[in-house]
């Protein structure tokens, strides 16, 4: 590693092979950055010549995580090319497996993926376990809530269990952590709190997978869903399911409310100063890890059955530029692209989705004077194409839907993010950083759990009610000889379109563009940077052999870079060679 260089390969903690360069001038800020996905798969190019009914199968193996969001909206961009309206069990059914999606996906992110670049471990074992209730009890007092641990044996139950692991120096997946580092904030007895937390979100994601698995047959990969409905009818109309189904969403729901909510809180507060640093941004505005400050997204959930881009949307679709709250532009889809002038494939001109090619054209790396392989940044420099929207670079995930939702005026977001910002009178503009885009994604949960809760009901309602009808009929022979269609919908991690284009009854050409596309894109032609390069710019680093801070930015994008890099070798030739060290988390 030169000394202006920091390079992380592979950033740990997050889904798939990202490598992230970035270049710091003498006071350790960062004052350059390239993101890179160093993995090449593949599952566009496979779809060719498929009968189009079996490609939501198929796509969603593009990921392991986001499973039932490809599925979904694959199955969608047929419906589309179709003309098809599924019916009401089937929306609320969706709903419901994606609901859970996020859920389960948001929590697993901030506890195991995110919550060590706050937490420091090693801290948690100092920590006076009777001030630790206190400590839970104030945080949760500022939500409204009571605290998930309210008292002190159990804190100091868990607090013994790491003791002796330090002790017995088996810190295990948390052995190369930073501990120490000047950048965590958090006092120990917060930090037994967010351990405590760690461990008990660890048990709750079986439930919450079971959750998810009720109306989707299993998790990961569901597979209930099918072009014109849904085919878990003996689900919809037991009566067991449904109330399965709620016991489980309750449990979650608690754990929302009284650890995750109140912990954000807790690290937006520490974190505070850097949720305003202003001078320490890409432009100039919001705070530490806010980037690019422009947000897109497609909108999602059906909240009636008039029809996919009829109905009302739980989250409103459009864009808003430059951080500008007082507007938002309505999305056309028209206006997207995808540029491979930096990414590792042919072709020479940013493409729509339509007409999107996938072509692999592998340059390689460049060998520093130190020895060491670098990106070749005025080149192709990642496996990742770069999409914008009108011509411009923008972020997707859940700060995306928080703020085109709150710019919008829609009233349900805007209670939750009033709600969230009223407690430390907060401007919304904080949310534009590395802690905001966490905070938004906890907002968002919160949000969630609520309007599950009345989708289930309305499920049951309906059922007993006598409407058991989950799929529409159609004439494939028909509607399949010349379609086109569009799956346009926010998965967890933000906009994921899928675009499909059919002739004959066979699929002629599928291209996926996924919320880490977005995020984890390189420079376009014109040299603007992506979302993660954007976000690390300004960004001061406390020791540079400890990148802290920068795997804090990127972590609060949740990364996926399974979902972005989605083209497979298909002569199975080596790309590169990764020793990589499974006990790392960092
Ligand atoms: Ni592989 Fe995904 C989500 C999609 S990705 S996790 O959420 O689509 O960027
Ligand atoms: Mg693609």
């Amino acid at each position: 590693m030169s000394k202006k260089h920091i390079i992380v390969d592979p950033i740990t903690r997050i889904e798939g092979h990202l490598r992230i360069e970035a270049v710091i001038d003498e006071n350790n800020t960062i004052v350059d950055a390239y993101s890179s996905s160093t993995m090449f798969r593949g599952i566009e190019t496979i779809l060719k010549g498929r009968d189009p009914r079996d490609c939501g199968l198929m796509t969603m193996r593009i990921c392991g995580v986001c499973t039932g969001t490809h599925y979904q909206r694959s199955i969608e961009a047929v419906e589309d090319a179709f003309n098809i309206n599924i019916p009401k069990n089937a929306r609320l059914v969706r709903n419901l497996i994606q609901g859970a999606l996020y859920v389960h996906d948001h929590t697993v992110h901030f506890y195991h993926l995110h919550a060590l670049d706050f937490v420091d471990i090693v801290s948690a074992t100092t920590a006076n376990p009777e001030l630790a209730v206190k400590e839970a009890e104030k945080w949760a007092s500022v939500a409204g809530v009571v605290p998930y641990i309210a008292d002190a044996a159990n804190f100091k139950a868990i607090q013994d269990r790491v003791i002796k692991f330090v002790k017995e120096g088996r810190l295990g997946i948390f052995g190369n952590g930073y501990w120490g580092n000047p950048h965590y904030k958090l006092t120990p007895e917060q930090n037994l709190i967010g351990v405590a937390h760690y461990l008990q979100a660890l048990d709750l994601q079986r439930d919450m997978a079971k959750m998810h698995a009720i109306f989707g047959g299993k998790n990961p990969h569901p597979q209930s869903i099918v072009v014109g409905g849904v085919t878990c009818v003996q689900d919809i109309q037991d009566p067991a399911r449904i109330g399965l189904y709620k016991q489980l969403l309750e449990e979650a729901a608690q754990f929302v409310k009284r650890a995750y909510l109140p912990d954000v809180y807790m690290a937006g507060t520490m974190y505070a100063a850097e949720a305003t640093d202003a001078k320490a941004t890409y432009k100039g505005a919001g705070g530490t890890g806010g980037g690019l400050l422009s947000y897109m997204s497609y909108g999602d959930f059906r909240l009636d059955d008039t029809g996919f881009y009829k109905s009302k949307l739980l989250f409103p679709s459009g864009v808003v530029l430059n951080g500008d709250i007082t507007k938002a532009y309505e999305l056309d889809q028209d206006k997207i692209a995808e540029d491979v002038t930096h990414a590792w494939y042919e072709g020479t001109k940013p493409l729509h989705p339509y007409e999107g090619e996938t072509i692999p054209k592998y340059t390689g790396f460049k060998k520093g004077a130190d020895g060491y392989a670098y990106l070749k940044t005025d080149e192709k420099y990642s496996w990742i194409k770069s999409p914008t929207y009108d011509g411009q670079k923008v972020e997707v995930g859940p700060l995306a839907r928080m703020v085109v939702g709150y710019v919008k005026g829609d009233e349900r977001i805007k209670k939750y993010v009033d709600n969230f910002l009223k407690r430390g009178n907060l401007p919304i503009t904080v949310l534009f950083s590395t802690i905001g885009r966490t905070a938004a994604r906890a907002i968002e949960t919160e949000l969630m759990c609520d309007v599950m809760m009345g989708w289930i009901d309305e499920l049951g309602v309906n059922a007993l009610g006598g409407d058991l009808s989950t799929w529409t009929k159609f004439d494939f022979d028909k509607v399949s000889v010349n379609a086109k269609g569009m799956g346009l919908a926010e998965a967890p991690r933000g906009a994921l379109g899928h675009w499909v284009s059919i002739e004959e009854g066979r699929v002629k050409n599928y291209q996926a563009v996924v919320p880490s596309t977005w995020n984890a894109g390189p420079r376009d032609a014109k040299g603007q940077l992506g979302a993660y390069e954007a976000s690390l710019i300004g960004t001061k680093v406390a020791n540079p052999d400890q990148p802290l801070e920068l795997l804090r930015t990127i972590h609060s994008f949740d990364p996926c870079l399974a979902c972005a890099v989605h083209v497979v070798d298909t002569k199975g030739k080596e790309l590169g060679s990764y020793k990589i060290d499974p006990t790392c988390v960092f």
